[in-house]
């Protein structure tokens, strides 16, 4: 429990090789060629060029997979974006990104060259040596990046931990102190089973779940452990990492409990609410008063039971027109 699933990574990078690993993969797979000309000295050339093209593609591929399969900054949703930044520095993953990419391109040159001087080299021992030196070259760059490429590895494993979310769909957070039915909630909203992934930076998960209306699909998210207590309880990271959530809300449900069979009073709760909507100003905040199957308090907050099921599809449908409304005016520029 509490472990992204394989088949669930949001950003499915393969595992990064140290520079050895790479050029011993490289050079592992060339050695094995075989080839058989007419004369020794064509049989000679024609090996040592396949060789040289072998460990090169080996090395541009493999490069080229992670350039490739990192998450390009530029194009993520911020929520992502931030918590990759404060995970691993968006700028080194940049950086090393470029590094790699240099690397990879200088050993498609030098392969090529040497290819270029063994194809009209007239002696074995000639096109031996220039093999031996291209693989130097070679080596020599890729070794030049191994500290970017450890990194990479590094990072990799962090980023793959993220959970997966659809930031383009249209979410709502649930939030509210703990034990006042947030989990109760988002089951009876939401469809599938949610599902749970680790969230970065604190020991908590978050759950995720899905429902339809009217053809579009929301996305519903349980946050225990983040949005249940008083914010000036949270150390910086913890703090940033929350207030990440708000590239993701489009609507928030704050949850309370007026029975206070949660454990908090209501002034606890109420302090909460306003700690939150200072924190994520601009989202649409829905405050619910739940278990009014027990008690029913005089306020002209909506009531709801999650228990019972009580005003939870008119608070749907009040969500799901603010946000089909939000969304209309955003198109209109
Ligand atoms: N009577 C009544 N009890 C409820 C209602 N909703 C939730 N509960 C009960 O309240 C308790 C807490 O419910 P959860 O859904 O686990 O609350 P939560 O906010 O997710 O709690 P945490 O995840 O610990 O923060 C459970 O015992 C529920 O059965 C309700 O509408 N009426
Ligand atoms: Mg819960």
């Amino acid at each position: 429990m509490g472990s992204v699933h394989d088949h669930d990574v949001m950003f499915d990078i393969p595992t990064v090789l140290t520079a050895d690993e790479i050029l011993d993969k490289a050079f592992k797979r060339a050695s094995k060629i075989e080839h058989i000309g007419v004369t020794r000295l064509e049989t000679v050339r024609e090996i040592n060029i396949a060789k040289l093209k072998s460990s090169s593609d080996t090395i541009v591929t493999t490069m080229g997979k992670y350039v490739k399969a990192f998450p390009s900054i530029g194009k993520l949703n911020p929520f992502y974006s931030e918590l990759i930044d404060m995970a691993v520095g968006t700028d080194k993953v940049r950086k090393s990104l470029g590094a790699i990419d240099w690397s990879r391109g200088q050993v498609a040159k030098i392969s090529k060259q040497a290819v270029r001087d063994i194809a009209v080299a007239e002696r074995i021992d000639w096109i031996d040596e220039l093999r031996r030196a291209a693989y130097g070259r070679i080596s020599s760059v890729v070794k030049q990046v191994s500290k970017e490429l450890d990194f990479l590895a590094v990072a990799r494993n962090k980023i793959r931990k993220f959970p997966t979310v659809s930031p383009d769909d249209p979410t709502i957070v649930i939030a509210g102190a703990p034990n006042v039915g947030k989990s109760q909630l988002i089951g009876r909203i939401s469809t599938a089973k949610p599902r749970v992934a680790v969230y970065p930076f604190t020991t908590q998960e978050i759950s995720v779940g899905m429902f339809e209306r009217k053809y579009l699909r929301y996305q519903v998210i349980d946050t225990p452990g983040l949005l249940d207590r008083p914010f000036d309880q949270r150390n910086a990271i913890e703090l940033r990492a929350i207030l990440a959530l708000r590239h993701l809300a489009d609507a928030i449900v704050f949850v309370v409990d007026p029975s206070e069979t949660c454990g908090y009073r209501m002034p606890e709760q109420e302090h909460l609410l306003q700690e939150i909507q200072t924190e994520f100003k601009g989202i649409p905040i829905f405050s619910v008063e739940n278990k009014v199957d027990i008690v029913s308090s005089g306020s002209d907050r909506r009531k709801i039971s999650a228990e019972t099921g009580q005003g939870v599809e008119e608070l749907v449908g009040e969500i799901v027109a603010v946000m089909r409304k939000m969304a209309e005016e955003a198109t209109q520029v």
